[in-house]
């Protein structure tokens, strides 16, 4: 089953969108596999970081399909001519995590797709949308080779609404096959997932969240720390093992460092379509309603019950103040 035919099947679920949708998804995935390609062949970040974005943006207008775009690495939204206009807005970052390039950690491509709200002009407004208005999301994780090391494999994570499927490319084919269908993430992990070198501006209760994984109160065994300090890799371990991934605010950045439109949502999005969750240390996520495109917020994701013992903790310090 490749993703193109696995997207055609999914789209039969929604014959009123004329096939648009799988037509976007696919350009999607042709930027992926440019990006990959690029990745492989050792390109510098700089280079890598313009051109994943050029791609992105050149895939996306030429499907027909897009109005509005949304990238970590332009300041302003791009409108699409409306002689070429579809009904889609996308948000993605090119290349999250791109600055491990050199050092072969694997990097990737995060995207999320709105419908513009409805006939007119489009604004941004049509994609300063919450979360759950999503119609699909997804990343493509590259393994960056450092040394023109051998093909790494390549794995493209989606979901158009309806639970996670992950993608492997198989590069004698050049096609992404389902090789991880419906993944659901462990109810509970043994793995936290933060930037420690950050403990000392945490706040209240992401600084009692981690002692407790690392001094349990319960007698339980404590979590393993795993932070590899690329968004995609840290989040793709997160669902296939179960844990909790934390990028919380702190003193220098009390909206933490993670943008809303094309980190949190995009992965929050995939967490509760896999049986996972995330939170802001406020509200769930998807509910977040971005008021600018690049606004960023804390956030804490991964296994249900991992995320509601740092909930209960958020929501006793909100009682006390
Ligand atoms: P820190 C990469 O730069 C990134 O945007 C995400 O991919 C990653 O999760 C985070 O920043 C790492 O940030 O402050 O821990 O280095």
């Amino acid at each position: 089953m490749t993703i193109t035919r696995f997207v055609l099947n999914e789209q039969s679920k929604y014959p009123e969108s004329l096939g648009d949708f799988s037509i976007l998804l696919n350009h999607i995935v042709l930027g992926c596999k440019f990006v990959c390609s690029a990745v492989n062949k050792g390109e510098e970040q700089k280079k890598l970081d313009v051109l994943s974005n050029e791609v992105f943006i050149k895939a996306l207008v030429s499907s027909g399909r897009t109005c509005i775009l949304v990238s970590e690495e332009d300041d302003e939204a791009t409108f699409v001519e409306p002689s070429g206009r579809g009904r889609y807005c996308v948000v993605f970052d090119p290349l999250d995590g791109s600055s491990n390039i050199d050092c072969g950690v694997s990097i990737g491509t995060i995207f999320g797709i709105y419908m513009v709200k409805d006939g007119h002009e489009p604004t941004l407004n049509d994609v300063l949308q919450p979360g759950k208005n999503m119609l699909a999301a997804g990343y493509c994780m590259y393994g960056s080779s450092c040394m023109g090391a051998m093909m790494m494999v390549h794995e493209l994570v989606l979901s158009t609404g309806s639970g996670v499927n992950g993608f492997s490319l198989d590069p004698s084919l050049g096609e992404f096959i389902l090789t991880h269908p419906e993944i659901k993430i462990p109810k509970k992990g043994k793995i936290y997932s933060v930037n420690e070198g950050n403990a000392i501006n945490w706040d209240g209760p992401t600084a009692k969240y981690v002692e407790k994984c690392k001094f349990p109160e319960d007698g339980s065994s404590a979590k393993s720390l795993r932070y590899v300090g690329s968004m995609v890799a840290d989040v793709h371990r997160t669902l296939l093992y179960g844990g909790i991934f934390l990028y919380p605010a702190d003193r220098k950045s009390p909206n933490g460092k993670l943008r809303v439109l094309y980190e949190v949502f995009p992965m929050s999005f995939l967490m509760e379509q896999a049986g996972g969750q995330a939170f802001t240390g406020k509200q769930r996520a998807l509910d977040l309603v971005p008021t600018k495109i690049h606004e960023r917020s804390p956030i804490f994701l991964g296994s249900y019950d991992d995320v509601e013992e740092i909930k209960a903790l958020y929501n006793a310090e909100e009682k006390k103040e």
